[in-house]
């Protein structure tokens, strides 16, 4: 397969939106919600309904403190949803850090590969990619889930984000992997306390120096519940903070973000598109 642009409606003049469908009983916001194979794929036809331009499909949760599952598992969970999806024309990506599941991802029809370690948990996956030709989504990432929070240390995270994820450009380049194929992600919440992430989305500008299209996923994470929390500090649950999502949504489309990943697509869709008549206008004046 060669490398395929992500040839979305629209995509050019705005900001993509990135549908979760989470297939694991575990995860943060949406973890057992759709873990069921039938559920999953229902679910990921109704993201593209509401708006989403790709759906991206995980079977291993990534929440602080998660323990990993086993390949065969992940495969599981994954593959027939993808398949089942991409058959009928959706673009698919694969929520993964394993090579093995990236090339039977691709091989059931997924056109991009979102690796949270940005090959760092599976040294073969940038060669992998590589031969696909799928985009590469490269996140920031400083170690797995169990201990990330002890690696949230930095001096200046903005520079630091973009200094490490230059080295992982520097490297699955090295590996074959093109400079078309490539994403970056900062990676909120990984590795990053609230304060980082709020630097890191203030910084999005400086990452987009890097001269790769950006995704954001800051979707009902934990540092959008601790800014809204109660007088009491009591931190907004997850199911309250979808209209902070959208918040962040709007700005980072204003910022220059390529796709924005979220779990509840439609309020979202119409805020990339609020955000792109905003910036025509702009550029018409
Ligand atoms: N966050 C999660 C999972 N996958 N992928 C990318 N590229 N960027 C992210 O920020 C990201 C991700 C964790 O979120 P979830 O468990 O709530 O889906």
């Amino acid at each position: 397969m060669t490398s395929v642009p992500i040839n979305v409606p629209g995509g050019a003049e705005r900001c993509l939106v990135m549908g979760v469908v989470n297939v694991t009983p575990d995860s943060f916001s949406d973890g057992g919600l759709w873990f069921d194979e039938a559920t999953a794929i229902q679910h990921g036809f109704e993201l593209v309904r509401e708006g989403a331009d790709i759906v991206d499909v995980g079977g291993e949760s990534t929440r602080p403190g998660a323990a990993r599952v086993s390949m065969e598992e992940e495969l599981a969970r994954v593959v027939p949803v993808i398949s089942a999806l991409s058959a009928e024309g959706v673009v698919v990506s694969v929520d993964t850090m394993r090579a093995e599941v990236a090339k039977a991802a691709v091989e059931a029809g997924a056109r991009i590969v979102n690796d949270v370690s940005g090959g760092l948990a599976d040294p073969e996956m940038p060669r992998v990619v590589a031969a696909t030709g799928a985009k590469y989504v490269v996140m920031h990432w400083r170690g797995h889930s169990h201990d990330m929070y002890s690696r949230a240390v930095y001096a200046d995270v903005v520079t630091e984000v973009r200094e490490e994820l230059s080295k992982r450009v520097d490297l699955v380049l090295a590996e074959g992997v093109t400079e078309e194929q490539i994403v970056l992600d900062p990676g909120l919440g990984f590795a990053k306390n609230a304060e980082h992430n709020w630097a890191v989305l203030a910084g999005l500008p400086r990452l987009a120096e890097l001269g790769f299209p950006l995704l954001v996923g800051a979707s009902r994470k934990r540092f959008l519940g601790r800014l809204l929390a109660d007088p009491d500090g009591t931190p907004r649950p997850f199911s309250r903070s979808d209209d902070a999502t959208l918040a962040v949504t709007a700005l980072a489309a204003q910022a220059g973000a390529w796709c924005v990943r979220v779990h509840e697509v439609g309020p979202n869709a119409d805020a990339v598109r609020v955000a792109a008549a905003w910036k025509r206008a702009g550029a018409g004046t």
